[in-house]
């Protein structure tokens, strides 16, 4: 028996590396078909990050860039009918089996869920980018493991925010101690936290490398495998070579001492 219920899951960065082989080059493919001259490179990108939702971080660019639509063209409907081009690109892209999960996501799920352990999804993109995802992953039927899978606009404020997490929590009918939640970035990181959260499991990757996680308990360069494990950074599996349910439930041990 374990002491925590459900484990929450982000999505871009932390159960697959989408970032830079997939929405990145998906926005270039909606940028290009559109006729625009726009171009994000992997370091541009990397700064766009930023700023999460897609829509948003194409508000943002066209902000800092200074760009005028035509007269009549109304912003809004352009960064809805371009971020809706980007999903059908980067759908594609995930069709093509470019983009599988990270190294240890899906022996974790398959332990989590042999265990009975509740999973859900909390991440800013759009919803059929998740569940496309899912699909792509190899193991039948894997989206409907998840109780939840709480994306993009369901929330009015996206991460930092922590509506995204609050509604989770809120679904599952759980207290924060209940769960651990696992991220990529700083702010995903962040909008756990203000959701309640302390059992926390960040993995880096090549974006989120140099931000702060300062107040994370458990932060390793991926989940693993036994043949492949973990590098912590910060916190400790115990007696564990990547994260599983014995080194989660160690985790949640530290950061919720027995009364
Ligand atoms: C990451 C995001 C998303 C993606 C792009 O979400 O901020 O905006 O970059 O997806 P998370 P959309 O890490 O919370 O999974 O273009 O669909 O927003
Ligand atoms: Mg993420």
């Amino acid at each position: 028996m374990y002491g925590f219920k459900a484990l929450i899951f982000d999505v871009d960065g932390t159960l697959a590396d989408t970032e830079r082989d997939g929405h990145r080059p998906a926005f270039n493919d909606a940028f290009a078909a559109a006729g625009l001259y726009w171009n994000w490179d992997r370091v541009r990108y990397g700064e766009l990050l930023s700023v999460t939702g897609g829509k948003e971080r194409i508000r943002y660019f066209m902000e800092t860039e200074g760009v005028q639509l035509d007269p009549g063209v109304d912003r809004d409907d352009f960064v809805a009918a371009l971020h809706r081009a980007k999903t059908e690109h980067y759908l594609a892209r995930l069709r093509m089996g470019g983009i599988p999960l990270r190294s240890g996501v899906l022996r974790l799920l398959r332990e989590a869920h042999a265990a009975g352990i509740r999973l859900a999804i909390a991440t800013t993109t759009t919803p059929e980018n998740v569940t496309e995802l899912l699909d792509r992953s190899g193991e039948p039927g894997l989206r409907d493991w998840f109780e939840i899978i709480a994306a993009g606009e369901i929330v009015p404020h996206k991460k930092p925010a922590p509506d995204i997490y609050q509604l989770v929590l809120t679904r599952l009918g759980l207290a924060p101690s209940d769960c651990i939640a696992f991220e990529d970035s700083e702010h995903g990181a962040y909008a756990a936290r203000l959701a309640g959260l302390r059992a926390i499991v960040v993995t880096l990757n090549d974006y989120t490398m140099s931000q702060d996680f300062s107040a994370i308990p458990l932060l390793v360069d991926r989940l693993g495998e036994p043949d492949a494990p973990s590098r912590v950074f910060v916190g400790d599996l115990g007696e564990s070579e990547c994260v599983d349910l014995a080194a989660l439930e160690l985790l949640h041990s530290q950061v919720y001492p027995a009364a």
